[in-house]
């Protein structure tokens, strides 16, 4: 199922793509292997982008097409819990909007019974340094799609250790490109590939 799903998304077939996910829902396939594979849908639009095939409408109904199956799946993912476990800062960092992947991660840390103060995208170091200030945040995560994020990253983990706050802030980051180099180059404390290893940092550090 998982490559016929991604071809539908890559090509771009919404009612396709919606139907598809639909049917895998009722069969009773996990939603996040549904996820999965949607991304792997997604990964292919963005080849298909570097190689001059697809263009900007096209991004842009991919991500339309993403958000239409991440509502049918996100209902699921809800009701698993709700108390509260512990509280995230996560935003997008400055000069970068995606946010559909954190979107997903936001969904399934509070599905999963965390407190989550979304900044949205575009926000600069300082944005996460007073969310976290304000509300005594232990863990911030950072979504970044683009290599110039990388930047944005590691000024807002250094705009942490200039308000003093680095040593009580565990901070993670993720989005496509992101690997444990990016940690490293920016300072952060960890990574996450997905929503499930994004959960498990957050039990770890939150
Ligand atoms: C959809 C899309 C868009 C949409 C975004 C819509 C939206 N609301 O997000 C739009 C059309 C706006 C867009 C714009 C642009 N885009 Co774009 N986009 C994509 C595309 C096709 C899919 C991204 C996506 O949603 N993936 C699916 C989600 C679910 O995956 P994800 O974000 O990686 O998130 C998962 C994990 O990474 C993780 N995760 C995410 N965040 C976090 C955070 C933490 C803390 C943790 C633990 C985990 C975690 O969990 C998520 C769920 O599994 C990618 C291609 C690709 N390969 O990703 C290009 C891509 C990212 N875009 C690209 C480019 C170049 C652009 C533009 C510059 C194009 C232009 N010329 O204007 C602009 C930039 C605008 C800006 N300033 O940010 C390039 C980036 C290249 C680079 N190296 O920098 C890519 C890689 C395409 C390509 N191959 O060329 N884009």
């Amino acid at each position: 199922m998982g490559e016929e799903l991604g071809k539908l998304i890559a090509e771009l077939d919404e009612e396709s793509t919606l139907r598809a996910v639909r049917e895998e829902l009722d069969k009773g396939t996990d939603p996040l292997e549904v996820l999965a594979d949607l991304q792997k849908g997604m990964a292919l639009v963005g080849e298909r982008f570097e190689a001059g095939e697809y263009f900007l409408p096209d991004l842009i109904m991919s991500g339309e097409i993403f958000k239409g199956a991440v509502a049918l799946i996100e209902p699921l993912l809800s009701g698993r819990e709700a108390k509260s476990k512990g509280t995230i800062v996560m935003g997008t960092v400055k000069g970068d909007v995606h946010d559909i992947g954190k979107n997903i991660v936001i969904t399934m840390l509070r599905c999963n019974g965390y407190e989550v103060h979304d900044l949205g995208v575009d926000q600069p170091p300082r944005a996460f340094v007073e969310k976290a200030r304000e509300t005594g945040a232990p863990l911030v995560g950072l979504s970044g799609l683009l290599t110039i994020a990388f930047d944005s990253m590691k000024e807002t983990v250094q705009a942490f250790a200039d308000a003093g706050l680095r040593d009580r802030v565990k901070i993670i980051i993720g989005g496509g490109p992101v690997n444990q180099t990016v940690v490293e180059y920016t300072g952060a404390d960890a990574w996450g590939r997905d929503p499930g290893e994004a959960l498990r940092l957050a039990e770890r550090f939150a």
